[in-house]
């Protein structure tokens, strides 16, 4: 039998707790899946290309980004929010592959949130300089369910922040395969992407693509 713990003591902290309440970091998660994965995203690709949407301050985004499934996240000079079709296409979004599904529920499920049924996924995708700055994620409903999020490629420096602006942020690499959990007390903490570093993936060249899955609507 292990060393019994003093009543009051502390549980020891999980190896996925390592970004604090309300995260789960699964480092290599993905990695199982990562035949699948990759085809999948070419196939999503394939159909809604990635472009680089434009702020409403009238500025062109360093990530090129798509979507799969019944809702993705755009923005135009008129601003952010989710729409059912692509307005490059004119089309709906791809159809929310299989193997995405299932990783983004079973590391939800993982992470202590089994209800976690995704309506939306943001695909982004960084060439070395590109970066993504401090920002929240609001433009969901229901901030009471997670995001999941999911690296592959090229490695990248995450900046995670406090619920103000102006809190310090950690910087906490991210790598193929990672997957973090997003909930409760840290869906609306601040975070984002240090520029990317020059590089090569084995097998996604000089790209990182994040997949972020969300309840949306
Ligand atoms: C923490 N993407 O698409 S993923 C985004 O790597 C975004 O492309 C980054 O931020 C990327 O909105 C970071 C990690 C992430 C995603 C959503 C979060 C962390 C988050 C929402 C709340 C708190
Ligand atoms: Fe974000």
């Amino acid at each position: 039998m292990g060393t019994p713990l003093f009543p009051s003591e502390p549980a020891p902290a999980l190896p996925q707790d390592v970004l604090g309440p309300g995260t789960a970091f699964l480092a290599g998660f993905a990695l199982p899946q990562e035949e699948a994965l990759l085809s999948s995203l070419a196939a999503v690709a394939k159909q809604s290309p990635f472009r680089h949407m434009i702020t409403p301050g009238g500025f062109r985004m360093s990530v090129a980004m798509t979507n799969c499934g019944p809702l993705g996240w755009i923005t135009d000079r008129t601003g952010y929010r989710y729409t059912a079709l692509d307005p490059e296409t004119n089309q709906p979004w791809p159809e929310m592959p299989q193997p995405f599904r299932v990783l983004a529920v079973s590391a939800a499920r993982q992470a202590g949130f089994p209800n976690f049924i995704p309506d939306a996924c943001l695909i982004n995708r960084y060439e070395p300089g590109a970066r993504m700055s401090l920002h929240q994620d609001k433009d969901e409903h229901d901030f009471a369910q997670p995001i999941v999020s999911v690296s592959l490629g090229l490695p990248a420096t995450f900046l995670f922040g406090g619920l103000a602006r102006a809190d310090k942020t950690v910087r906490v690499p991210l790598v193929h395969g990672d997957v973090v959990v997003w909930g409760s007390s840290a869906r609306l903490r601040y975070h984002g992407i240090a520029p990317l570093r020059e590089g090569e993936h084995p097998r996604l060249g000089r790209f990182r693509y994040n997949l972020t899955f969300r309840k949306a609507g």
